[in-house]
């Protein structure tokens, strides 16, 4: 019934919410496939549990403020022309978010000073002065050990040891959160929840940041309004703005209806904590750290898990959009569709531990290899004319019971194992692993077509149904298990195939049923040539 229904917890998946100081780069895209492949494999793997899937864009702060003046616009509508950009990267690359959500709308910001609120209420906001080095880029005061001096030419210059960028000395009165009260409360939750920080590398970095004394201080959770005017008004103190941090982080509260009284679709309450939050490296203090200090504040649940990825970097350079060095995820998806690109950011970047470099160059031998010749030729393989027209006559019919003929064995073994072993590596965030598992049962299925040679008319009419039924078998468990990962691809494969059951329950051996191998439609290419030569006479 509806009152059952409304029981189940949704499952909440979350990206960052980008800074509109700059458009998006191939970065930004890599965080949202991340989630979006957490998100589908979700409803893939628990069809009943909905889905909340938030993403959006983080407007306040000095560096939106700056970047909106420097180009001479109002912020406001500075921020209306970026965020849209990145509200149109997400369409593009068939990000299946639930909710966009800006930090300008007005329930955000209703929810950011209900926040403020609730923490003076319970005592862990105070008023004092505070110094320290702000860096606009990164949005956050460093202390003077992490801080250094360079020197560039004859300019001396302070920047941050943690990220390199350019730090400002300020003092001033700001109010203070009580992080320190924190520091335990954080270690215990860790303690108790292994899988909160994957991977295990970024966890061991937070605990050893919470386990040293020193490196915990309260933080500043406001700036001077003299400073710092585009942002939400703390209340009731006209003089001081909201830190863009505090105000971005609340976004995740504001997606499922915080402070709960109605503004958000019905049942997205229950989806806090959230489930998974994907983040870069970059900003694992803020998530990892202060973020579950303000939930526990709050007297909520901290998230189940924070999801950190390395970096992209290009020519091995920090891809960053202040530096310009950047590479556009619309000029790629353009040249090579979204799909593949969201294939090659796993393949290569799915280690989610390191570093990955970008190369058009590596893309496009991805597109040609990976794809348009293993995943993409076997489905020509299997529908030949020839071949369609002798199994017709003479099909293979599988039965679970009867045993496998010797030369199926390796093929079969691996196509009633990758469903569980995607499953795994889904699991253990492991998503390089995941598309080579299905690659590999692809190359392995095209290697097996190629020994069996079943297009050979002096081969027994058995060894053609077989050869096929197992070809069209890997193509059919490959799609439904590449879903998440290429949504579009794995969608127009599946319908060239005819399948009609593509939950993931579907993806073992004979699970289409009886005849499915012979209902194939038309051909359609998959993956083109990307430079297709002049039709003759051109
Ligand atoms: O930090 N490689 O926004 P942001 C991979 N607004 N991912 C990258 C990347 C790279 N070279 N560069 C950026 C902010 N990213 C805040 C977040 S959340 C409450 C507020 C990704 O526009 C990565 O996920 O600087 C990183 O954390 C995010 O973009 C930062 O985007």
């Amino acid at each position: 019934g509806r009152r059952c229904e409304e029981l189940i917890k949704p499952f909440y998946v979350t990206t960052p919410i980008y800074y509109v100081n700059a458009a998006p780069h191939i970065g930004h895209l890599y965080s949202s496939v991340i989630a979006d492949i957490v998100a589908r494999w979700s409803r893939l793997s628990n069809p009943d549990v909905p889905v909340i899937f938030a993403t959006g864009t983080d407007e306040f702060g000095m560096k939106v403020q700056q970047a909106a003046s420097a180009e001479g616009k109002e912020p406001q509508e500075f921020c209306d022309d970026v965020s849209q950009k990145f509200r149109d990267l997400a369409t593009i690359a068939n990000i299946s978010c639930t909710r966009f959500i800006r930090t300008t709308e007005q329930v955000h910001q209703d929810a950011v000073q209900h926040v403020w609120r609730e923490l003076v209420k319970r005592g862990h906001i105070y008023k004092g002065m505070h110094s320290g080095w702000y860096c606009v880029a990164d949005e956050c005061f460093y202390t003077e050990p992490q801080v250094e001096k360079t020197v560039d030419g004859v300019m001396v210059r302070h920047v941050s040891k943690e990220s390199g960028r350019p730090v400002e000395w300020a003092e001033e009165e700001n109010y203070m959160f009580r992080l320190c009260a924190f520091q335990q409360p954080l270690l215990d939750w860790l303690e108790s929840n292994p899988q909160a920080i994957m991977p295990h590398k970024r966890y061991k970095e937070v605990v050893k940041t919470l386990e040293d004394v020193a490196s915990i201080r309260d933080i500043s959770v406001s700036r001077p309004k003299s400073r710092l005017q585009w942002g939400v008004p703390v209340p009731d103190d006209p003089d001081h703005t909201v830190y863009v941090w505090l105000d971005a982080l609340i976004n995740y509260l504001t997606v499922v209806g915080y402070p709960w009284r109605g503004e958000a679709p019905t049942g997205w309450a229950e989806g806090w904590p959230a489930d998974v939050q994907v983040v870069g490296k970059d900003i694992v203090k803020f998530h990892a750290i202060y973020w579950p200090a303000f939930l526990m504040a709050l007297g909520l649940e901290p998230p189940k898990q924070i999801l950190a990825h390395a970096h992209w970097t290009k020519d091995n350079r920090k891809m960053s959009k202040s530096t310009g060095n950047v590479a556009d995820p619309n000029e790629a998806m353009s040249k090579f569709g979204a799909d593949a690109v969201r294939m090659y950011l796993c393949a290569v970047g799915g280690n989610l531990a390191e570093d990955a470099d970008w190369s058009d160059e590596r893309l496009r031998a991805f597109y040609v290899g990976s794809l348009r010749h293993n995943l993409g030729n076997l489905l020509p393989r299997i529908m030949s004319q020839s071949i369609m027209g002798r199994v017709r006559k003479c099909p293979f019919i599988y039965t679970e019971d009867a045993p496998v003929h010797e030369d199926d064995k390796s093929l079969h073994d691996t196509l009633q194992r990758i469903a569980a072993i995607v499953q795994e590596h889904v699991q253990k965030r492991e998503f390089g692993h995941t598309v080579h598992a299905i690659l590999y049962a692809l190359t392995e299925a095209n290697g097996y077509f190629t020994k069996l040679q079943p297009w050979r008319t002096t081969e027994p009419v058995e060894v053609c149904a077989r050869g096929q039924f197992y070809a069209f078998e890997t193509l059919r468990i490959a799609g439904i298990l590449l879903q998440p990962f290429m949504p579009s691809k794995a969608t127009q494969l599946l319908d060239i195939l005819k399948v009609e059951r593509r939950g993931l329950e579907a993806a073992k051996v004979g699970a289409e049923g009886e005849g499915a191998h012979l209902r194939v439609a038309n051909l359609e290419i998959l993956f083109p040539d990307l430079n297709p030569k002049p039709a003759s006479g051109a």
